[in-house]
Protein backbone atom coordinates (compact mmCIF):
# COMPACT_ATOMS: atom_id res chain seq x y z
CA UNK A 1 0.00 0.00 0.00
CA UNK A 2 1.53 3.64 -0.73
CA UNK A 3 2.13 5.46 2.14
CA UNK A 4 1.86 8.90 0.04
CA UNK A 5 -0.97 10.23 -1.05
CA UNK A 6 -1.48 13.64 -2.48
CA UNK A 7 -4.34 14.04 -0.86
CA UNK A 8 -4.28 13.66 2.62
CA UNK A 9 -7.22 12.85 4.36
CA UNK A 10 -6.31 14.22 8.15
CA UNK A 11 -4.95 17.78 8.32
CA UNK A 12 -4.84 17.94 11.72
CA UNK A 13 -1.28 16.58 12.46
CA UNK A 14 0.69 19.12 11.02
CA UNK A 15 0.97 22.91 12.37
CA UNK A 16 0.83 25.32 9.54
CA UNK A 17 3.20 28.43 10.04
CA UNK A 18 1.52 31.60 9.82
CA UNK A 19 -1.70 29.96 8.72
CA UNK A 20 -5.13 30.03 10.28
CA UNK A 21 -5.18 26.40 10.87
CA UNK A 22 -8.62 25.41 12.02
CA UNK A 23 -9.77 27.93 8.77
CA UNK A 24 -7.59 26.42 5.71
CA UNK A 25 -8.01 22.78 7.14
CA UNK A 26 -11.72 23.61 6.94
CA UNK A 27 -11.10 24.46 3.10
CA UNK A 28 -7.81 23.52 2.30
CA UNK A 29 -5.81 25.10 -0.87
CA UNK A 30 -3.21 22.52 -2.08
CA UNK A 31 -0.26 22.66 -4.80
CA UNK A 32 0.24 19.51 -6.34
CA UNK A 33 3.10 20.83 -8.89
CA UNK A 34 4.89 23.57 -10.42
CA UNK A 35 6.52 24.26 -14.08
CA UNK A 36 7.60 27.58 -14.56
CA UNK A 37 5.13 30.46 -14.25
CA UNK A 38 2.63 27.91 -12.85
CA UNK A 39 1.28 25.92 -9.88
CA UNK A 40 -0.81 23.05 -10.58
CA UNK A 41 -3.90 23.02 -7.96
CA UNK A 42 -5.08 19.91 -6.53
CA UNK A 43 -8.18 20.21 -8.40
CA UNK A 44 -5.72 20.30 -11.56
CA UNK A 45 -5.63 24.07 -12.73
CA UNK A 46 -3.12 26.23 -13.81
CA UNK A 47 -2.59 28.78 -11.12
CA UNK A 48 -0.18 31.99 -12.06
CA UNK A 49 2.42 32.58 -9.58
CA UNK A 50 2.07 36.07 -8.61
CA UNK A 51 4.61 35.79 -5.59
CA UNK A 52 7.37 33.65 -6.63
CA UNK A 53 6.11 31.19 -4.28
CA UNK A 54 7.04 33.47 -1.03
CA UNK A 55 9.20 36.07 -2.87
CA UNK A 56 11.84 33.23 -3.79
CA UNK A 57 11.45 31.42 -6.93
CA UNK A 58 13.01 34.17 -8.93
CA UNK A 59 13.94 31.62 -11.52
CA UNK A 60 10.64 29.88 -12.11
CA UNK A 61 9.30 26.62 -11.00
CA UNK A 62 11.11 23.41 -11.89
CA UNK A 63 14.46 24.81 -13.72
CA UNK A 64 16.07 21.88 -15.26
CA UNK A 65 19.84 22.88 -14.77
CA UNK A 66 18.76 23.46 -11.07
CA UNK A 67 16.87 20.00 -10.78
CA UNK A 68 20.02 17.98 -12.19
CA UNK A 69 22.46 19.69 -10.22
CA UNK A 70 20.60 18.54 -7.03
CA UNK A 71 19.92 14.73 -8.16
CA UNK A 72 23.79 14.37 -9.21
CA UNK A 73 24.54 15.99 -5.78
CA UNK A 74 22.66 13.46 -3.42
CA UNK A 75 24.80 10.65 -5.89
CA UNK A 76 27.71 11.78 -5.25
CA UNK A 77 28.09 13.93 -1.20
CA UNK A 78 25.03 13.77 0.63
CA UNK A 79 25.68 15.35 3.51
CA UNK A 80 29.50 16.33 4.86
CA UNK A 81 30.18 17.62 8.24
CA UNK A 82 30.21 21.54 8.19
CA UNK A 83 32.70 21.88 11.04
CA UNK A 84 36.17 21.35 10.73
CA UNK A 85 35.80 19.73 7.76
CA UNK A 86 34.94 20.96 4.20
CA UNK A 87 33.63 19.97 0.59
CA UNK A 88 34.35 22.16 -2.17
CA UNK A 89 30.97 22.75 -3.27
CA UNK A 90 30.79 25.05 -0.44
CA UNK A 91 33.54 26.87 -1.34
CA UNK A 92 32.81 26.87 -5.31
CA UNK A 93 29.55 28.43 -4.32
CA UNK A 94 30.85 31.17 -1.53
CA UNK A 95 33.69 31.96 -4.60
CA UNK A 96 30.78 32.71 -7.14
CA UNK A 97 28.53 34.67 -4.83
CA UNK A 98 31.00 37.12 -3.86
CA UNK A 99 31.25 37.41 -8.03
CA UNK A 100 27.45 39.75 -7.87
CA UNK A 101 27.97 41.30 -4.44
CA UNK A 102 28.80 44.84 -3.53
CA UNK A 103 32.86 45.33 -3.78
CA UNK A 104 35.06 44.85 -0.83
CA UNK A 105 31.60 42.37 0.34
CA UNK A 106 33.42 39.28 -0.50
CA UNK A 107 33.10 36.59 2.62
CA UNK A 108 30.25 34.41 3.20
CA UNK A 109 28.92 32.37 5.99
CA UNK A 110 26.25 30.10 5.09
CA UNK A 111 22.78 29.62 7.08
CA UNK A 112 19.61 27.29 6.44
CA UNK A 113 16.96 30.32 6.42
CA UNK A 114 16.52 34.20 6.07
CA UNK A 115 15.71 33.77 10.00
CA UNK A 116 18.96 32.60 10.64
CA UNK A 117 21.06 35.12 8.58
CA UNK A 118 19.57 37.45 10.64
CA UNK A 119 20.53 36.18 13.64
CA UNK A 120 23.76 35.40 11.94
CA UNK A 121 24.11 38.78 11.08
CA UNK A 122 23.23 40.12 14.51
CA UNK A 123 26.10 38.28 16.15
CA UNK A 124 28.96 39.18 13.70
CA UNK A 125 27.80 42.46 14.28
CA UNK A 126 28.29 42.67 18.15
CA UNK A 127 31.49 40.10 17.63
CA UNK A 128 32.75 42.56 15.73
CA UNK A 129 32.49 45.77 17.86
CA UNK A 130 34.17 43.85 20.66
CA UNK A 131 36.68 41.93 18.61
CA UNK A 132 37.92 46.02 17.18
CA UNK A 133 37.75 47.07 20.90
CA UNK A 134 33.96 48.12 20.96
CA UNK A 135 32.47 45.83 23.50
CA UNK A 136 30.36 48.63 24.53
CA UNK A 137 28.58 48.36 21.40
CA UNK A 138 25.92 46.15 21.96
CA UNK A 139 22.55 47.53 20.96
CA UNK A 140 20.68 46.99 17.88
CA UNK A 141 17.94 49.75 15.98
CA UNK A 142 15.37 47.84 14.16
CA UNK A 143 12.79 49.47 12.99
CA UNK A 144 8.60 49.87 13.10
CA UNK A 145 7.18 47.36 10.29
CA UNK A 146 10.54 45.66 9.70
CA UNK A 147 10.36 42.09 9.27
CA UNK A 148 13.56 40.19 9.99
CA UNK A 149 12.35 36.39 10.21
CA UNK A 150 10.86 34.86 13.21
CA UNK A 151 13.95 33.88 15.55
CA UNK A 152 14.34 36.32 18.94
CA UNK A 153 16.81 38.36 17.26
CA UNK A 154 14.29 38.93 14.51
CA UNK A 155 11.58 39.02 15.93
CA UNK A 156 13.51 41.86 18.60
CA UNK A 157 14.80 44.01 15.99
CA UNK A 158 11.97 43.89 13.93
CA UNK A 159 8.64 45.40 14.33
CA UNK A 160 5.63 43.87 13.46
CA UNK A 161 3.45 43.79 16.80
CA UNK A 162 1.23 40.14 16.14
CA UNK A 163 5.58 38.52 15.71
CA UNK A 164 6.41 40.18 19.03
CA UNK A 165 3.83 40.36 21.41
CA UNK A 166 3.46 36.75 22.56
CA UNK A 167 6.89 36.04 23.25
CA UNK A 168 7.77 37.99 26.31
CA UNK A 169 10.22 40.09 26.84
CA UNK A 170 12.55 39.31 23.89
CA UNK A 171 16.37 40.64 23.50
CA UNK A 172 17.29 43.43 25.84
CA UNK A 173 19.35 46.43 24.33
CA UNK A 174 17.00 47.67 20.89
CA UNK A 175 15.40 50.21 19.59
CA UNK A 176 13.67 50.98 16.37
CA UNK A 177 13.64 53.71 13.93
CA UNK A 178 9.61 54.73 12.47
CA UNK A 179 8.36 53.20 9.56
CA UNK A 180 8.61 55.10 6.36
CA UNK A 181 5.02 54.50 5.49
CA UNK A 182 3.30 57.78 4.82
CA UNK A 183 0.32 57.00 2.94
CA UNK A 184 -1.17 61.30 2.79
CA UNK A 185 2.44 62.33 1.57
CA UNK A 186 3.36 59.48 -0.92
CA UNK A 187 -0.15 56.96 -1.90
CA UNK A 188 0.21 56.31 -5.59
CA UNK A 189 4.34 56.53 -5.62
CA UNK A 190 6.09 54.85 -8.40
CA UNK A 191 9.31 53.71 -7.42
CA UNK A 192 10.72 55.42 -4.50
CA UNK A 193 8.78 58.20 -2.98
CA UNK A 194 9.68 61.66 -2.25
CA UNK A 195 9.02 62.24 0.79
CA UNK A 196 10.15 60.71 4.37
CA UNK A 197 14.33 61.19 3.81
CA UNK A 198 14.15 63.06 7.10
CA UNK A 199 12.59 59.71 9.08
CA UNK A 200 16.00 58.52 8.58
CA UNK A 201 17.39 61.40 11.23
CA UNK A 202 15.66 59.85 14.02
CA UNK A 203 18.55 57.17 13.96
CA UNK A 204 20.45 60.78 15.66
CA UNK A 205 17.83 61.31 17.92
CA UNK A 206 18.24 57.17 19.11
CA UNK A 207 21.96 58.00 18.84
CA UNK A 208 21.69 60.82 21.30
CA UNK A 209 19.57 58.82 23.73
CA UNK A 210 22.07 55.44 23.82
CA UNK A 211 25.25 57.37 23.37
CA UNK A 212 26.92 56.01 19.80
CA UNK A 213 29.39 54.21 22.06
CA UNK A 214 26.45 51.57 22.54
CA UNK A 215 24.86 50.72 19.53
CA UNK A 216 26.59 47.94 17.65
CA UNK A 217 24.50 48.34 14.43
CA UNK A 218 21.24 49.29 12.42
CA UNK A 219 19.26 46.54 10.34
CA UNK A 220 16.64 47.48 7.94
CA UNK A 221 15.26 45.82 4.76
CA UNK A 222 16.10 47.88 1.80
CA UNK A 223 12.43 47.47 0.81
CA UNK A 224 10.03 46.06 3.46
CA UNK A 225 7.99 42.92 1.83
CA UNK A 226 6.07 41.19 4.36
CA UNK A 227 4.52 44.19 6.00
CA UNK A 228 3.11 45.24 2.54
CA UNK A 229 5.73 46.71 0.53
CA UNK A 230 7.71 49.64 1.66
CA UNK A 231 9.67 51.63 -0.20
CA UNK A 232 12.45 54.15 1.05
CA UNK A 233 11.79 57.69 0.04
CA UNK A 234 14.41 59.09 -1.99
CA UNK A 235 17.81 59.83 -0.10
CA UNK A 236 16.68 58.21 2.79
CA UNK A 237 18.88 54.82 2.90
CA UNK A 238 21.60 57.02 1.72
CA UNK A 239 21.17 59.21 5.15
CA UNK A 240 21.15 56.17 7.29
CA UNK A 241 24.74 54.86 5.49
CA UNK A 242 26.30 58.27 6.28
CA UNK A 243 24.92 58.64 9.93
CA UNK A 244 25.88 54.85 10.86
CA UNK A 245 29.68 55.47 9.21
CA UNK A 246 29.69 58.86 11.08
CA UNK A 247 28.92 57.45 14.58
CA UNK A 248 30.86 53.89 14.11
CA UNK A 249 27.94 51.42 13.59
CA UNK A 250 27.58 48.62 10.87
CA UNK A 251 24.64 49.31 8.43
CA UNK A 252 22.98 45.82 7.63
CA UNK A 253 20.57 45.24 5.14
CA UNK A 254 18.39 42.50 5.44
CA UNK A 255 18.04 41.78 1.28
CA UNK A 256 15.72 38.37 1.81
CA UNK A 257 14.12 39.14 -0.43
CA UNK A 258 15.49 42.18 -2.31
CA UNK A 259 18.61 40.08 -3.17
CA UNK A 260 19.08 38.24 -6.35
CA UNK A 261 17.54 40.15 -9.09
CA UNK A 262 14.09 41.54 -7.63
CA UNK A 263 14.84 44.83 -8.03
CA UNK A 264 16.49 44.23 -11.88
CA UNK A 265 20.29 44.33 -9.88
CA UNK A 266 21.84 41.32 -7.75
CA UNK A 267 20.93 43.18 -4.41
CA UNK A 268 19.21 46.36 -3.50
CA UNK A 269 22.65 47.92 -2.50
CA UNK A 270 23.31 47.36 -6.39
CA UNK A 271 20.36 49.22 -7.09
CA UNK A 272 20.26 52.18 -4.37
CA UNK A 273 24.00 52.15 -4.72
CA UNK A 274 24.04 52.56 -0.98
CA UNK A 275 27.00 49.47 0.11
CA UNK A 276 25.74 48.23 3.53
CA UNK A 277 28.75 46.79 6.02
CA UNK A 278 26.76 43.09 6.29
CA UNK A 279 23.84 41.57 3.56
CA UNK A 280 21.70 39.04 4.58
CA UNK A 281 20.19 37.16 2.02
CA UNK A 282 18.31 33.23 1.79
CA UNK A 283 15.21 32.68 -1.02
CA UNK A 284 16.25 33.29 -4.08
CA UNK A 285 19.74 32.00 -3.06
CA UNK A 286 18.85 28.72 -4.16
CA UNK A 287 15.61 29.57 -6.20
CA UNK A 288 13.65 28.19 -2.87
CA UNK A 289 14.19 25.15 -3.33
CA UNK A 290 16.37 24.13 -1.16
CA UNK A 291 16.48 26.02 2.47
CA UNK A 292 20.03 28.14 2.48
CA UNK A 293 21.24 31.22 3.74
CA UNK A 294 23.80 33.21 3.28
CA UNK A 295 25.16 36.38 5.34
CA UNK A 296 27.89 38.57 3.45
CA UNK A 297 30.05 40.81 5.08
CA UNK A 298 32.62 43.59 4.10
CA UNK A 299 36.41 42.55 3.93
CA UNK A 300 37.29 44.41 7.23
CA UNK A 301 34.90 42.74 9.23
CA UNK A 302 35.81 39.26 8.37
CA UNK A 303 39.58 40.53 8.68
CA UNK A 304 39.01 41.81 11.82
CA UNK A 305 38.25 38.19 12.52
CA UNK A 306 41.10 36.25 11.25
CA UNK A 307 43.86 38.15 13.44
CA UNK A 308 43.89 36.18 16.40
CA UNK A 309 45.53 32.77 16.89
CA UNK A 310 45.73 30.75 13.80
CA UNK A 311 44.61 27.61 16.10
CA UNK A 312 41.50 29.20 17.47
CA UNK A 313 37.59 29.15 16.30
CA UNK A 314 37.07 32.50 15.48
CA UNK A 315 33.44 32.78 15.67
CA UNK A 316 31.33 30.25 17.96
CA UNK A 317 28.51 30.15 15.35
CA UNK A 318 27.24 27.94 12.86
CA UNK A 319 25.05 25.29 11.50
CA UNK A 320 24.59 21.46 11.56
CA UNK A 321 23.71 22.26 7.53
CA UNK A 322 25.95 25.43 7.15
CA UNK A 323 27.18 25.10 3.73
CA UNK A 324 25.11 22.06 2.96
CA UNK A 325 26.61 19.99 -0.31
CA UNK A 326 22.88 19.85 -1.43
CA UNK A 327 21.76 23.07 -0.95
CA UNK A 328 25.44 24.58 -1.92
CA UNK A 329 25.02 22.15 -5.81
CA UNK A 330 21.71 24.00 -5.82
CA UNK A 331 22.68 27.41 -5.14
CA UNK A 332 25.76 27.07 -7.65
CA UNK A 333 23.51 25.70 -10.50
CA UNK A 334 20.64 28.84 -9.72
CA UNK A 335 23.30 31.59 -9.70
CA UNK A 336 24.35 30.34 -13.36
CA UNK A 337 20.61 29.80 -14.54
CA UNK A 338 20.06 33.61 -13.06
CA UNK A 339 23.45 34.45 -15.08
CA UNK A 340 22.56 32.32 -18.27
CA UNK A 341 18.99 33.85 -18.88
CA UNK A 342 20.11 37.21 -17.35
CA UNK A 343 17.71 37.37 -14.86
CA UNK A 344 19.32 40.23 -12.87
CA UNK A 345 18.17 42.62 -15.19
CA UNK A 346 14.63 41.53 -16.21
CA UNK A 347 13.25 43.18 -13.54
CA UNK A 348 14.55 46.71 -14.38
CA UNK A 349 13.82 45.88 -18.22
CA UNK A 350 9.49 44.99 -16.98
CA UNK A 351 9.60 47.52 -14.60
CA UNK A 352 7.87 49.92 -16.54
CA UNK A 353 5.60 47.53 -18.17
CA UNK A 354 5.11 46.32 -14.64
CA UNK A 355 4.38 49.97 -12.46
CA UNK A 356 1.61 51.03 -15.56
CA UNK A 357 -0.09 48.06 -15.47
CA UNK A 358 -0.16 48.10 -11.86
CA UNK A 359 -1.15 51.42 -11.67
CA UNK A 360 -3.83 50.98 -13.78
CA UNK A 361 -5.92 49.22 -11.19
CA UNK A 362 -6.08 53.36 -9.24
CA UNK A 363 -9.73 53.23 -10.14
CA UNK A 364 -10.98 49.93 -9.19
CA UNK A 365 -13.11 49.51 -5.68
CA UNK A 366 -11.41 49.98 -2.45
CA UNK A 367 -7.90 51.14 -3.79
CA UNK A 368 -6.22 53.41 -1.50
CA UNK A 369 -2.45 53.23 -2.66
CA UNK A 370 -0.79 51.24 -5.00
CA UNK A 371 3.00 51.49 -4.88
CA UNK A 372 6.20 49.67 -7.13
CA UNK A 373 9.67 49.14 -7.42
CA UNK A 374 11.52 46.61 -9.92
CA UNK A 375 9.01 43.51 -9.85
CA UNK A 376 7.63 44.26 -6.64
CA UNK A 377 3.95 45.82 -6.02
CA UNK A 378 1.76 46.50 -3.59
CA UNK A 379 -2.23 47.38 -3.74
CA UNK A 380 -3.50 48.79 -0.76
CA UNK A 381 -6.95 48.41 0.15
CA UNK A 382 -9.20 50.42 2.33
CA UNK A 383 -10.04 48.13 5.28
CA UNK A 384 -13.69 46.63 6.29
CA UNK A 385 -14.71 48.34 9.30
CA UNK A 386 -14.03 46.51 12.41
CA UNK A 387 -12.35 43.67 10.47
CA UNK A 388 -9.02 44.55 9.28
CA UNK A 389 -7.47 41.93 6.62
CA UNK A 390 -10.35 40.34 5.31
CA UNK A 391 -11.09 42.31 2.54
CA UNK A 392 -7.57 41.52 1.16
CA UNK A 393 -7.67 37.99 2.41
CA UNK A 394 -11.06 37.70 0.34
CA UNK A 395 -9.32 38.97 -2.55
CA UNK A 396 -6.47 36.49 -2.13
CA UNK A 397 -8.82 33.67 -1.74
CA UNK A 398 -11.13 34.77 -5.01
CA UNK A 399 -7.80 35.47 -7.22
CA UNK A 400 -7.16 31.59 -6.00
CA UNK A 401 -10.17 30.34 -7.46
CA UNK A 402 -10.06 32.71 -10.82
CA UNK A 403 -6.03 31.18 -11.50
CA UNK A 404 -3.74 33.00 -9.72
CA UNK A 405 -1.73 33.69 -6.79
CA UNK A 406 -1.04 36.36 -5.05
CA UNK A 407 0.00 37.58 -1.04
CA UNK A 408 -1.72 39.86 1.17
CA UNK A 409 -0.71 40.88 4.61
CA UNK A 410 -2.94 43.15 6.48
CA UNK A 411 -5.22 45.07 4.27
CA UNK A 412 -2.32 44.81 0.95
CA UNK A 413 -2.09 42.48 -2.20
CA UNK A 414 1.61 41.89 -2.29
CA UNK A 415 3.42 40.71 -5.63
CA UNK A 416 6.39 39.61 -6.12
CA UNK A 417 6.48 37.02 -9.51
CA UNK A 418 9.04 34.98 -11.05
CA UNK A 419 11.49 37.19 -12.77
CA UNK A 420 10.46 35.17 -15.76
CA UNK A 421 7.58 36.30 -16.08
CA UNK A 422 6.52 37.53 -19.53
CA UNK A 423 4.27 41.16 -19.98
CA UNK A 424 1.49 38.52 -21.36
CA UNK A 425 1.62 37.32 -17.86
CA UNK A 426 1.44 40.59 -16.35
CA UNK A 427 -1.44 41.69 -18.10
CA UNK A 428 -2.83 38.54 -16.85
CA UNK A 429 -2.12 38.72 -13.36
CA UNK A 430 -3.62 42.40 -13.17
CA UNK A 431 -6.66 41.95 -15.23
CA UNK A 432 -7.25 38.99 -12.73
CA UNK A 433 -6.75 41.21 -9.36
CA UNK A 434 -8.67 44.04 -11.43
CA UNK A 435 -11.63 41.39 -11.85
CA UNK A 436 -11.05 40.14 -7.85
CA UNK A 437 -11.35 44.03 -7.28
CA UNK A 438 -14.68 44.53 -8.83
CA UNK A 439 -16.64 41.61 -7.00
CA UNK A 440 -14.99 42.39 -3.46
CA UNK A 441 -17.60 43.72 -0.54
N1 LIG B 1 14.07 38.79 6.37
C1 LIG B 1 13.20 39.23 5.45
C2 LIG B 1 13.35 40.61 4.90
C3 LIG B 1 12.17 38.39 4.99
O1 LIG B 1 11.30 38.86 4.09
C4 LIG B 1 13.01 36.69 6.49
C5 LIG B 1 14.00 37.56 6.89
C6 LIG B 1 12.96 35.33 7.10
O2 LIG B 1 13.28 34.35 6.19
P1 LIG B 1 12.86 32.83 6.49
O3 LIG B 1 13.58 32.08 5.40
O4 LIG B 1 13.37 32.48 7.82
O5 LIG B 1 11.36 32.76 6.40
C7 LIG B 1 12.09 37.10 5.52
C8 LIG B 1 11.01 36.15 5.09
C9 LIG B 1 5.43 37.34 2.93
C10 LIG B 1 6.49 36.47 3.52
O6 LIG B 1 4.36 36.87 2.65
C11 LIG B 1 7.75 36.96 3.66
C12 LIG B 1 8.73 36.17 4.25
C13 LIG B 1 8.43 34.88 4.65
C14 LIG B 1 7.15 34.39 4.48
C15 LIG B 1 6.17 35.19 3.92
O7 LIG B 1 5.66 38.51 2.69
N2 LIG B 1 9.97 36.71 4.38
Amino acid sequence: MSTYSAIPNDLEAFWMPFTANQQFKSNPRMLVSAENMHYKSQDGRDILDGTAGLWCVNAGHKREKIVSAIQAQVEELDYAPAFQMGHPKAFTLANKLVEITPEDMNHVFFTNSGSESVETALKIAIAYQRMRGQASRTRLIGRERGYHGVNFGGISVGGIVNNRKMFGALLSGVDHLPHTHLPDLNSFSKGQPEHGLELANDLERIIKLHDASTIAAVIVEPVSGSTGVLIPPVGYLERLRALCDHYGILLIFDEVITGFGRLGTPFAADYFDVVPDIICAAKGLTNGIIPMGAVIVKDEIYTEFMTGPKDTIELFHGYTYSGNPVAAAAAIATLEVYEEDDLFLRASEFAAHWQEALHSLADHPFVIDIRNIGLIGAIELEPIQEHPTKRAFSAFLRAFERGCLIRTTGDIIALSPPLIINKAQIDELVACIGDVLSELE
